[in-house]
């Protein structure tokens, strides 16, 4: 099912597995039972896609706009945002939604009797909700850039290789998602809050969706309780203004706000506050970062925490150099995670011997910092842009580095932040300006 599994190391892996060959009748004989028994194709329920997108992967669709479609609106149009499916589009974002359901599983120890703490063993309440129930609520809508940890693989990969799809630097996108607060529809169940939640054990929340692999393993991942605190994680039915697409995640998608693209789980089936992390492969033995010397075999997926908020990145989207070659007017996006606001966009046109401050634009001229208790809420990305001087006639390179509200700033070089599954870069985005830098 998986086309990106048809590499060379993949099929060394199987060539140690070998049993024996098939003859040419006995593959013939199979072609024809299979033909007889055809099940339905994976990916039939597919939507229809904008031919403006970089497609990285087809079946898994994974695909990212161009830089400089991407850096041109606050709000990323709909058909342009990033796509990144792991499994086929499920049949449940093209249905009309009146067969749709949500599960929501609460331990017994906090929906009431029997009392004592979560346990697997506690005898849980098992709510079902339909969308018309979740769209009863009231309705927020709130702007969230989503970034893929994988974001700007293809840069990693090329100072060294790594195990992962290709991606450029447009793995993210940013959208007003309209939806209801998951602690209102928790609510909405009699679950009391967040302080009584963690009181009764629970640590996490977990989340599956409706798209399945072969064996029917559904995609899945989870965050931790405490970002349920802000009230802003959602369950969203809305896309900037409009339903939202069979790509990500009708009817109903989890926007965790702040939080990696990998937990932000399309066409959402099931909601389970619980003691443990999820336990999906994408959870667990996937989306984690590691030391840059350690190797594939060596990689400690359970020592190494899940990915939650990324770190400060920026990029750049689009340099234009002037009539006359004396200057360069470079535009792009900056992104920080766990909703901490972008205060500063430093850049430079050659090759980071002296920057300058970009100007930014925030969610269309809001005030940006909101803070909740400790944590803030910011968490739409930032585009910037900046006029700078060209060192020689027509040539340069561009360079941004991003500083975050608690002055984080980027790394500037691969070397540091390389790791085998090729997430996390965070490097100086450079971008050369008429040929060499
Ligand atoms: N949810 C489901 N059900 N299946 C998926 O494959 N991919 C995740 C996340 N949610 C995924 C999912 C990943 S890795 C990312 S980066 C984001 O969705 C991408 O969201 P988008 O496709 O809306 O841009
Ligand atoms: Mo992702």
């Amino acid at each position: 099912m998986y086309a990106q599994h048809r590499q060379a190391y993949v099929y060394e892996v199987l060539e140690e597995m070998r049993v024996g060959n098939l003859d040419a009748a006995g593959v013939a004989a199979a072609a024809a039972a299979r033909a007889a028994d055809a099940k339905p194709d994976a990916y039939a329920n597919e939507p229809t896609r904008w031919s403006g997108f970089a497609v990285r992967s087809a079946k898994p669709f994974n695909a990212e706009p161009p830089p400089g479609v991407l850096v041109r609106t606050y709000h990323t149009p709909n058909e342009a945002f990033y796509v990144r499916n792991h499994l086929p589009v499920p049949a449940v974002a093209t249905a009309d939604g009146a067969d749709y359901r949500l599960s929501i599983r609460v331990p017994g120890g906090v929906a009431g009797a029997p009392r004592g703490g979560v346990s697997p063993t506690d005898a849980a309440c098992v709510h079902t909700l339909s969308l018309a129930d979740v769209q009863a609520l009231p309705a927020v809508t709130l702007t969230a850039a989503v970034q893929c940890a994988g974001n700007r693989r293809t840069e990693m990969s090329g100072h060294r290789a790594v195990k992962g799809g290709a991606w450029d630097a447009c793995a993210i996108s940013n959208a007003a998602w309209t939806g209801a607060r998951l602690t209102d529809v928790l609510a909405s169940l009699g679950v009391p809050d967040v302080g009584a939640l963690a009181a009764a054990g629970v640590r996490h929340v977990v989340f599956e969706g409706a798209d399945a692999d072969a064996e029917g393993g559904v995609y899945g991942a989870s965050i931790p309780l405490d970002v349920l605190a802000a009230g802003d994680v959602l369950l969203a039915w809305g896309m900037n203004g409009e339903p939202l697409p069979a790509d990500h995640g009708a009817p109903l998608r989890v926007v965790a706000p702040g939080i990696v693209g990998a937990r932000n789980v399309k066409w959402v089936t099931s909601v389970a506050l619980s003691d443990e992390e999820s336990h999906s492969h994408w959870q667990r033995r996937d989306y984690k970062g590691f030391c840059p010397s350690v190797c594939l075999e060596d990689a400690d997926y359970d020592s190494a925490p899940s990915i939650q908020e990324l770190p400060i990145t920026s990029a750049v989207g689009e340099v234009a150099v002037s009539a006359d070659g004396r200057s360069v007017t470079a535009r792009g996006y900056a992104y920080a995670g766990g909703g901490r606001p972008v205060v500063r966009v430093d850049v430079s046109a050659d090759g980071g011997k002296t920057w300058a401050a970009a100007d930014l634009a925030g969610a269309d001229g809001q005030v940006p910092a909101a803070v909740c208790g400790a944590r803030y809420r910011d968490y739409g990305w930032t585009l910037w842009s900046a006029t700078l001087p060209l060192p020689a006639p027509g040539r340069g390179e561009v360079v941004v580095k991003a500083v975050d509200s608690s002055y984080n700033v980027q790394p500037e070089g691969l070397a540091g932040v390389w790791n085998v599954r090729g997430v996390l870069n965070n490097a100086w985005h450079r971008v050369p300006v008429g040929g060499e830098g």
